[in-house]
């Protein structure tokens, strides 16, 4: 066994502790595009899975039993499979068939499953609650190997966004500009793009996950790109904004500045100990203070920060974990709630960060008219916004700036940082 993927078993199973409960976690099938026969979309393993085999093996199981240890199903490649798709999934582990056998010797026992559900298996729910925070509290600090790959899947987005920087002018379309972005993904080592290329032109930049289309970029227009490559199964997720003709007008250049230096001391602020929520919380202040300066928002930064005015701009939190998939394994400590006001519902992780853990950071300011036109929202904002000049801005676009960050034991290394911005 690769000695990765036996460090990660042992790590999972010390934090576990279990004494006689079973914990199966199952890789997933292949899923099929409705009405479209045998087409299947592309095949990824349950990160859980994935995680603690690096493998993609669609119908595995990798089972753990406290008493007698890892036990990996894996079904042998079928002939169909070597014809249609290629034999290069080597046979592993142990055959598939041998399961049922297995599961059988410890009928009664609690089950937990993790990763994807397996046919005829029911989990008991709070035990499989424990043993998935005891699985994330493994997998959140990267070690050599998933770092190594993401260091990859950064140098290949930045071979990605060169590319695409090179080309961006007026009359080119989002379109071309994914092609150039993507194709230099894949020449710089990428297997695949981590998520859905987001590259959005004028208005569209203010769309938070807009896919590309065939319309040009104008002159004075902004340019969004939220783009990644993955490699070995872990991703990169960067942000960069653009303009169309090289150069921001004046009202652009102050948003940009803004955003930038939201971004930079968030970044700066990713040290061990320092809770996430705090981070996102500093990123608003920082959005509502410079909106204020700037006459777009009215009043005192404390009474628009208790309003959540900010987050009519701002509508997202400031980022996520990112590695194995491009939400790794994120979410609230145990006893932590999601808050539903504006300013943190979209908050991904409520936790302080630790050594090895890997984070996007990624504010941004938006002109939303989904948002900005909504009656309900002015009224409540009657007072804290200039309406006058924000109904003047509201083709202005989005920027968004994002780095992906890696906490050690002292600090912080962007691992984007070889991403230029605009400046
Ligand atoms: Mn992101």
């Amino acid at each position: 066994m690769k000695t990765h993927v036996e460090r990660r078993q042992k790590a999972a199973a010390a934090q576990w502790n279990l004494k006689n409960e079973i914990v199966l976690i199952g890789a997933g099938d292949y899923i099929h595009v409705p009405g479209r026969a045998d087409m299947t979309y592309p095949f990824r393993s349950h990160s859980e899975y994935t995680y603690l085999t690096d493998r993609e093996r669609p119908g595995a199981v990798l089972a753990f039993d406290p008493q007698s240890g890892w036990a990996d199903f894996v079904p042998r490649v079928t002939q169909d499979e070597r014809v249609w798709i290629g034999a290069s999934v080597e046979d592993e582990g142990t055959a598939f068939e041998e399961f049922a056998a297995w599961l059988e010797k410890r009928k009664g026992r609690r089950v937990a499953v993790l990763g994807c559900p397996i046919a005829g298996i029911a989990s008991d729910a709070a035990l499989e609650a424990d043993v998935r925070e005891g699985l994330n509290v493994v997998r959140r600090p990267k070690d050599e190997v998933e770092l190594d790959r993401m260091r990859k899947a950064a140098d290949a987005s930045r071979v990605g966004y060169a590319g695409v920087q090179s080309v961006l002018k007026p009359g080119i379309t989002e379109r071309q500009a994914q092609i150039e972005l993507e194709a230099g993904f894949f020449r710089g080592g990428g297997d695949r793009t981590a998520y859905d290329s987001i590259v959005g032109g004028g208005t569209n930049s203010a769309v938070l996950h807009f896919a590309p289309s065939h319309r040009p970029f104008a002159a004075g227009e902004l340019i969004l790109i939220d783009a990644g490559a993955e490699v070995g199964c872990y991703a990169s997720d960067v942000t960069r904004t653009y303009a169309a003709s090289g150069k921001f007008t004046l009202e652009q250049a102050d948003i940009y500045k803004l955003v930038l230096a939201t971004e930079e001391a968030a970044v700066k602020k990713c040290m061990p100990g320092t809770e996430y929520k705090t981070i996102h919380i500093g990123a608003s202040r920082q959005i509502a203070q410079g909106l204020l300066d700037l006459g777009i928002l009215k009043g005192n930064v404390d009474s628009l920060m208790e309003q959540d005015t900010q987050a009519l701009f701002f509508p997202h939190g400031v980022g996520h974990l990112v590695g194995l998939g491009v939400r790794d394994a994120g979410g609230y400590l145990p006893g932590r709630k999601r808050s539903e006001t504006p300013g943190l519902r979209f908050l991904r992780i409520d936790m302080p960060l630790l050594p090895g853990y890997t984070v996007t950071i990624e504010p941004g300011i938006y002109f939303i008219p989904a948002l900005l036109q909504d009656a309900e929202l002015r009224r409540k904002h009657r007072d804290n916004v200039n309406w006058d000049r924000v109904d003047k801005m509201l083709n202005f676009g989005g920027i968004r700036i994002e780095d992906n960050i890696h906490v050690t034991e002292t600090g912080y290394e962007n691992l984007t940082a070889a991403i230029p911005k605009a400046s």
